[in-house]
């Protein structure tokens, strides 16, 4: 049973919530649903710890950053064991992704933070400099689909910076969050500096609402993201969220087409499909439509498929192939459920597809589905692939594959996106703002922009008198 861990304790309370494994169904473990109770001591002893974390130097934060990486190296193997149970994830990709990546966010933002000069600014006879301040106390919400990456991603900035925490993953991935909490107990990190507690919606909402916590950092759905935003509005909290997409990816006839359609297959079907930055619609420009097409279709019927995180999930995903057919698309590829034969055939998987032949104004078009998809639409020229990129209520991420290096800016800066890759896909610099525009989301997070988003300054102005000559 996994326990919520609160003040540096593992604490047994509330109601227990079966967890299941996405490749066969079946339940993997149970967890305790945090109750008004156990948010509101989770919160308590946050807050209790807040003041000593603050008074802390940056310098000796960082060095817990650093512990704290090198308690994830030391617990590798569990935290990579975990994640698989719960997501359903390659080995490979949880070896080398999702679980280095926790790693890679604490280390860079020990560096981030203890390297990141002062402001300060100089009139005749006027000093002005600035102070930043932790917030106080962070209810970091976490999603299932890069559990571990995503929730230290958060945890990192808002701790090296002087908050204190209360974390929520998502109720279908407490697993890797748990054994965080486990190892924050074994580096010796100060009790009530981290707390974890599982739960669904209501205990995430419960958390957010609490008048003790400061700021809610977000990432998941539009629909959940306005949700909270509404609930916090009354007690101006600072939110950042990073929420939904429908990313375009634009392939010039002057691109290396084999790069193309690789990175195409990786930026559709990585993780499933369930990674707010990947594609689900492609717009290519006529010449080469019909090769790519064929190249990328074929490749899709490769490709090993991986389960969406629950029954309810694969449920929506089919929804959507179902649509597609009846809004008249061609399936290019997929479209149905694998027949694998053996355990699997109890998971959660759909094919991984590939339509064409529907409008821009398509349901299929418009909505973010979140699985392994896409739709091919051929374009004729830059403007119309640069309208038809920006058609969308969604603005996180974009990818352009072409060869020339100005078309590539070009594109690139006209492109209504959080993040704009060329000629690659989630290729990553942490110190770089991360974060959508429109309804994928508000604020960015990376680097410094994590660092301001987790302090508030002061500005401190003195007026220096000159003595008489
Ligand atoms: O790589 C990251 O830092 C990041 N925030 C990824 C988000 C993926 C969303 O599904």
């Amino acid at each position: 049973m996994l326990t919520h861990f609160i003040g540096g304790e593992p604490v047994v309370a509330g109601k227990a919530f079966p967890v299941h494994d996405p490749v066969t169904g079946a339940v993997v473990r149970q967890a305790c649903e945090a109750d008004p109770e156990v948010v509101d001591r989770a919160v308590r002893a946050a807050r209790q710890a807040a003041r000593d974390w603050a008074a802390m130097p940056v310098g000796e934060r960082a060095g817990w950053m650093r512990r704290l990486a090198e308690g994830i190296e030391a617990r590798f193997d569990d935290l990579v064991a975990a994640e698989i149970a719960d997501t359903g994830k390659p080995l490979d990709q949880t070896r080398t992704l999702d679980i280095p990546r926790g790693i890679a966010n604490f280390r860079a933002f020990a560096e981030i933070a203890s390297q990141r000069p002062e402001d300060a600014f100089h009139l005749p006879g006027v000093l002005s400099y600035t102070v930043r301040r932790p917030l106080g106390v962070i209810a970091v919400i976490v999603p299932w689909n890069l559990p571990f990456l995503l929730m230290t991603w958060k945890l990192a900035p808002a701790l090296v910076s002087g908050n204190t925490v209360v974390v929520k993953p998502s109720e279908h991935t407490p697993g890797s969050a748990a054994v965080f909490a486990e190892l924050c107990a074994e580096v010796g990190l100060p009790p009530g500096v981290v707390n974890v507690i599982f739960g669904h919606g209501p205990a995430g909402q419960l958390l957010v609402e609490h008048p003790g916590v400061d700021a809610v950092t977000f990432t998941g759905s539009t629909a959940t993201g306005t949700a909270i935003m509404k609930s916090v509005a009354d007690r101006v909290k600072r939110i950042s969220f990073e929420l939904g997409g429908k990313n375009a990816g634009l392939v010039f006839e002057d691109g290396d087409l084999g790069k193309a359609v690789e990175g195409a297959v990786k930026s559709v079907f990585t993780n499933g499909g369930q990674v707010c930055l990947c594609t689900e619609r492609l717009y290519v420009q006529r010449p080469v439509f019909e090769e790519f097409c064929a190249a990328l279709a074929a490749r899709a019927q490769e490709i090993v498929p991986q389960p969406m995180i629950s029954a309810e999930h694969r449920e929506k995903v089919l929804s959507y192939y179902a649509l597609a057919r009846s809004e008249g698309a061609k399936v290019l590829a997929g479209g149905g459920v694998p027949a694998f034969g053996d355990h699997r055939d109890a998971g959660y998987f759909v094919e991984p597809t590939v339509v064409t032949g529907l409008s821009e104004w398509s349901r299929f078009n418009r909505e973010e589905i979140f699985g392994p998809v896409c739709h091919v639409a051929p374009f004729d020229s830059e403007a119309e692939a640069i309208d038809l990129a920006n058609g969308s209520e969604y603005g996180l991420a974009a990818t352009v594959w072409t060869t020339n290096l100005d078309r590539a800016h070009r594109v690139a800066q006209r492109l209504e996106a959080g993040l704009v890759w060329v000629n690659t896909w989630y290729l990553r610099d942490l110190r770089t703002p991360f974060g959508g525009v429109k309804l994928s989301g508000i604020g960015r997070e990376g680097g410094t922009r994590s660092l301001d988003f987790y302090s508030e300054p002061t500005t401190i102005t003195i007026k220096l008198e000159q003595p008489d000559v």
